[in-house]
This record gives structure tokens, sequence and C-alpha cells, in this order.
């Protein structure tokens, strides 16, 4: 074999060795017998080739050709098979693994009251609400009626922050209201909205903590009354304690944004901590007509519009629904506390039990 075709076959073997996939593969077929390889550039050249030398150099070309094609064609089932190899390894299943695991995170109590919460009110029409923790003092209290001097507003109950927001203080929200003035203030009546969320004050002891959370729910229309607020917290309490008959009365009280007020209490026993009969009462919200101030104070005519708010404790309720006896393990993240009192994420949803088995016996 002359110069020029063995040193075309060492440098395509060579080459062919160290192509370790399909494309490297492919660049060396291309270079070597493609349509402008080189031995397919030296088979067009043989018409230039003198003629006596002619048929030994096509005959010594073909051969070559036969050869790297058999070479090509044998590296070319060596690379199929290790992808094939790498491919089966890569997506091997272990069958012999234990199946998944059962998720070992559980809902709190207080994310699942909320659910039972928004569902009960949802299926009456009242629509969520939030708003931010950092509140300024108007928002929290001067939109609500609460005069400057009143206790509520001292640094005894009250987390003052630093810095201000367009001339007024700033304060951690103490209750959920100031949302509930955002709504008013940002939507036309008709309004029925029901808000949850951290509620903050300064207050620890083995009944309050600094953080809890508040529930309240704000009705605005043209002639909304008592009535109203009366059968909508009723029908509430018996759905969200599955009592279709719970005892539930409306006490005379005070707050600054509502006029008049009440004090909810619903019936229990008081030996046996049992809800329903036993002839005591337990408070457990409040609530009231909105008061005309705080409907002016947000932007609503009281002339035109009246309606009805009330208030609750969440970790309360939930303590009493779950009979849960310490308020404090709800901030602890103790995974055991969480496993004994807290839903399964997967257990199907039974948000407002006491309706669908005819808890609006009211
Ligand atoms: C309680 C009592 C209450 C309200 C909250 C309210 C909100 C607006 C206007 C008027 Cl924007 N009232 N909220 C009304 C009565 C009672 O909460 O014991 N909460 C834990």
């Amino acid at each position: 074999m002359s110069d020029d075709l063995t040193l075309l076959r060492d440098e395509t073997l060579s080459a062919l060795t160290a192509a370790t996939d399909l494309k490297g593969w492919d660049a060396v077929r291309v270079a070597a017998l493609g349509r402008n390889g080189r031995l397919t550039q030296l088979l067009k050249g043989l018409g230039g080739v003198a003629p006596e030398a002619r048929k030994e150099r096509g005959a010594a070309l073909n051969r070559l050709k036969a050869e790297l094609e058999a070479v090509l064609e044998a590296r070319r089932g060596e690379l199929d098979a290790a992808a094939l190899d790498a491919r089966l390894a890569n997506e091997r299943v272990d069958i012999t693994l234990p199946p998944r695991p059962e998720p070992r995170g559980s809902i709190h109590p207080i994310s699942r009251t909320m659910e039972e919460i928004a569902a009960i009110f949802g299926a009456m029409g009242f629509g969520l609400a939030e708003g931010p923790d950092i509140e300024d003092d108007w928002m929290n209290f001067g939109a609500l009626n609460i005069p400057a001097h009143h206790p509520a507003r001292q640094d005894m109950d009250t987390f003052y922050m630093p810095g201000e927001r367009g001339g007024r203080r700033l304060v951690l929200r103490t209750h959920t209201s100031p949302v509930q003035a955002r709504t008013m203030l940002s939507e036309a009546p008709p309004i029925r909205k029901i808000c949850m969320g951290r509620t903050y004050r300064a207050d620890h002891d083995a009944t309050h903590s600094p953080m809890f959370h508040q529930c309240e729910g704000l009705a605005i229309d043209r002639a909304i009354h008592l009535g109203h607020l009366k059968g909508c917290v009723v029908d509430f309490l018996r759905s969200f304690f599955g009592i279709a008959s719970l005892p539930v009365r409306f006490r005379s009280s005070y707050f600054p944004f509502t006029e008049p007020s009440m004090e909810v209490d619903i019936g229990w026993n008081r030996k046996t901590g049992e809800l329903g009969a036993g002839g005591d009462w337990l408070e457990i919200m409040g609530s009231g007509m909105v008061h005309p101030k705080v409907l002016a104070n947000c932007g609503i005519d009281p002339r035109d519009w009246q309606g009805f708010a009330f208030g609750m404790g969440i970790e309360r309720i939930a303590m009493l629904k779950l009979g849960i006896p310490d308020l404090r393990p709800f901030y602890d993240a103790d995974l055991r506390w969480l496993g004994h009192y807290g839903f399964s994420p997967l257990a199907p949803a039974m948000l407002h039990e006491g309706l669908a088995s005819g808890g609006g016996a009211a």
C-alpha cells in the first residue's frame, strides 16, 4: 500500500478508537468516506493517475474502502452496545425498595380550624380578606373608634414598632379589625368578608400568648340587622362544634367599634367540660352592629349602609372543640404534640360536618 493510503488508514483507525460516542464516530466516517471525505476524493482523482498505475491504485483504494467500512461498522456496533448499557444502568428500577413511606407531617390545629371557619362562612357567602401584620395606629385604633387614651393603646398592651408611616406610629396589629377597616376603605358595599390571621399583644402567661390568632367577620348592606348577626353566628357555632342543639346566648356588652355590642355565650357543663348541655355558659366571641362612626371613618355613608361584625380567638375555639388543655404547645413545634393533635394532610376534608348533618336547625 502506498504511503498516503497507509497514513489515511492509520489516522482513520486511531480517530475511530478515540471516538467514544455516535457523534464522534460519524465525524470520522464523514472525514474518510463522506461526499468530500479523503478516500472519496482519492477515488475521484483516479482519472488523473497514469494509466499503467491506475488499476493497481484503484484496487488498493477499493480494498482500503472496504476495510474502513468494515471497521466503522464494527465500531458502530460497540458504541451502540455501550450506549444501551449506559441507558439500562441509568434507568434501572430497584424493585426491592420499600414503598413510599407515609407522610410524617401533619396539619397544625390552627390551620385546620381556619380551614373549617373559611368553609362554613364560605357556604354562607363570605369571602376571605387579608392584611399586613404591621399596621399604623390609625388603622388599628383610630378607624375603629378606639380613643387616643384608651387603655388598649398603651405600651403595656401594644407592641409599638420603631419608625412611622405617613406620620402615624407603627404597631403589630392587636386584632384583625384593621383588615376589615381596609376592606371597607377599598371595596364598595355590600360586603361579606371573613379575615383570619396573627395578632399581637404584650401579654404572656399560661393563658395568653404574645402572638395569637383571631377571626373576624363583617357584613355590610342597606338593611342588615341584629337578626342577621344572630342567624349567622348561631349557624356558625352549631356547625363548627357539630352540635345542632348547641345553646347560644347573646349578652349585652360594650366595644368602641360596635353599637349595640353583644358577647356570645355557648352552653356547656362546667364540671365535665362538655359542650352543649349542662346549664352553664361559656363566653366564646364578641359581636355587634358596626358603629356609624367606624363606617364613616372607613368611607361608607352610615345613612345608607349598616352592618354587623364579630370577632373570636382561634386558639380558644380550637382548644374547646379538640379538647386541647394548654395554650403554650400550640407554638412549640413539638412533633409528638403535632402527631397527636395535628390532622392528616391526606385525610378527606370533612370541613363542615355540622351543616352536612343538619346542624342548621336554629
Ligand atoms: C372579640 C370581639 C369583635 C368586632 C370584633 C369589628 C370590626 C370592624 C367594625 C366593627 Cl371593622 N367591629 N370587629 C366587632 C365586635 C367584636 O371582637 O372578643 N374578639 C376576640
